[in-house]
């Protein structure tokens, strides 16, 4: 009996011990949790100052990833991984664009105009493709210019020369259309004029085009004082009419600016597929007049792509020098 009674207590004695225990490891647990204590705050507040100097130092950066798909691993804190992720996935689902820029050399303001038109492409979410033309010249900075850009980018040379501005512009379009269809390139083509001026958001709505998209610009001039606008009249993203300011009406001639529409590429390199075979072949030398008579052709495939009902501009051309 006295054997039991001791084995009890003993038993009770490790139980007490072992509560004991776990109470102080539970206690000491959360104690290492608290903000208390002038060595924790410290701690604290210095993480916090890592993590500003961090993003400090990855926003510079990032721009460029999705640009040149490399340096993953600029990144190091957990957060910013699933951040990348995430753009990454974005990537996978955005439409390439395909931006087309003739140059014209006897511009004296070429070199700025293409440095400006560099930065705004810069800030667009890739993917994004830039096509520059300019016709060949013993010396030229639109080479280094666009090396510097960080803009993906490609670089079409002519030999011809021009004596009328318009036919040397609409080569230079050709030349890029011609391009694209060569190398079967897919997005969403848009006509950019270096005197072109951007609200960045038009670079998410055109993303949005399946076929033809069109949208409002609005033309201004130092001389005019007003401002004109041109494109389309929408109502819900069905074109219901245009903003005409010459009735011209004749296919060859489109009734909106060269850069207030734009298309799915394949239609160059797959028009089979979009039913526009018979003029096709009739103008395989001249793509761009391909695509306007397209564009006409069917104006139920043509979305207002700026906002719901087109009402709002999100690009501006300039005329300087007129
Ligand atoms: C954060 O940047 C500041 C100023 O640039 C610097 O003084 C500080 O040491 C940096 N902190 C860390 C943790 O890198
Ligand atoms: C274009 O003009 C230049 C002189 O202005 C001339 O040297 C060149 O041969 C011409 N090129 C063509 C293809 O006619
Ligand atoms: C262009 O249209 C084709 C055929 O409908 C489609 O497969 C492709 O994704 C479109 N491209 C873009 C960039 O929208
Ligand atoms: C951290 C890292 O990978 N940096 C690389 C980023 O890419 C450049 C050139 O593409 C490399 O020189 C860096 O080493």
């Amino acid at each position: 009996m006295g054997v039991t009674e001791r084995s009890k207590k003993r038993v009770h004695l490790w139980k007490k011990a072992v509560l004991h225990f776990l109470l102080c490891f539970v206690m000491g647990f959360f104690t290492g949790f608290a903000p208390t204590g002038k060595p924790t705050f410290t701690r604290v507040d210095s993480s916090a100052e890592k993590q500003y100097n961090n993003s400090m130092v990855e926003l510079a950066p990032r721009p460029m990833l999705g640009v040149t798909g490399n340096n993953r691993s600029l990144s190091e804190t957990p957060e910013s991984a699933v951040e990348e992720t995430e753009s990454e996935i974005e990537i996978e689902e955005r439409k390439q664009i395909i931006v087309i820029s003739p140059t014209n050399d006897k511009d004296p303001l070429r070199g700025v105009l293409l440095r400006r038109m560099a930065d705004t492409l810069k800030l667009v979410p890739p993917p994004l493709l830039w096509i520059v033309v300019e016709s060949k010249m013993e010396s030229s900075d639109v080479s280094d210019i666009l090396r510097s850009t960080g803009v993906m980018y490609r670089h079409l040379v002519f030999m011809e020369n021009f004596t009328d501005h318009t036919t040397e512009m609409d080569h230079q379009r050709n030349l890029a259309l011609k391009h694209i269809e060569h190398h079967r390139l897919s997005g969403i083509v848009h006509f950019a004029a270096l005197s072109n001026v951007y609200h960045l958001s038009f670079f998410d709505h055109i993303r949005s085009t399946e076929t033809f998209g069109t949208w409002p610009l609005a033309k201004l001039s130092t001389k005019r004082k007003k401002m004109i606008i041109e494109g389309p009249v929408c109502q819900s993203s069905q074109v219901i009419g245009w903003h005409l300011n010459k009735l011209k009406m004749d296919t060859d001639e489109l009734p909106i600016h060269i850069s207030g529409f734009g298309f799915n590429s394949s239609i160059l390199w797959d028009p089979e597929r979009w039913g526009y075979l018979p003029f096709a072949d009739a103008t395989k030398q001249n793509s761009l007049k391909f695509v306007k008579q397209a564009f006409f052709e069917d104006e139920s495939k043509i979305r207002g792509v700026a906002s719901e009902d087109c009402s709002k501009v999100n690009i501006w051309q300039l005329h300087l020098s007129s």
